[in-house]
């Protein structure tokens, strides 16, 4: 009789543990985060290609397993979207998402823009899901100087 009446007991713990888990987006996410932005680039805002690249977000997967990013959306304050392509993060990985033209590879994304994302004056870069879902931002303002780790 006594183990018949601790098993729901033990039930109920496992079942609750599992909600506080997957209510927490970070870790439901494996933990991918927006480490750092370099929102001002270096010398002169010329819309060069090689300054709009030196403009970037570079998020970090602090879990222990990879993430699939296609779908995820990356946008500013006035709703400039990024979505990312079918990759993947590892593990304890960094990908930076520059915002010039480029080929695509493991650690480096390209938006394809002419045109400046990040306000040097201060912005936020949001990262969601496909449906929606906050999953990490970062703000900075003009104090932060070119660049922000958050
Ligand atoms: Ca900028």
């Amino acid at each position: 009789m006594r183990i018949r009446a601790a098993l729901p007991a033990l039930a109920g713990t496992v079942a609750l543990t599992a909600t506080a888990f997957l209510a927490t987006p970070a870790q439901a996410a494996g933990g991918v985060t927006i480490y750092h932005v370099w929102f001002d680039s270096p010398g002169k805002d010329d819309r060069s290609n090689k300054s709009l690249n030196a403009e970037w977000v570079q998020i970090r997967n602090n879990g222990s397993s990879a993430v699939a990013l296609k779908g995820w959306i990356l946008k500013d304050t006035s709703n400039h979207k990024y979505t990312f392509p079918n990759v993947k993060i590892g593990a304890h990985k960094l990908i930076k998402v520059h915002t010039g033209r480029g080929t695509n590879t493991a650690t480096d994304l390209y938006q394809n823009r002419r045109a400046y994302v990040w306000n040097n004056t201060g912005d936020t870069a949001t990262l969601t899901k496909p449906n929606g879902a906050k999953v990490s931002s970062c703000s900075w303002t003009r104090r932060d100087g070119s660049d922000k780790y958050c």
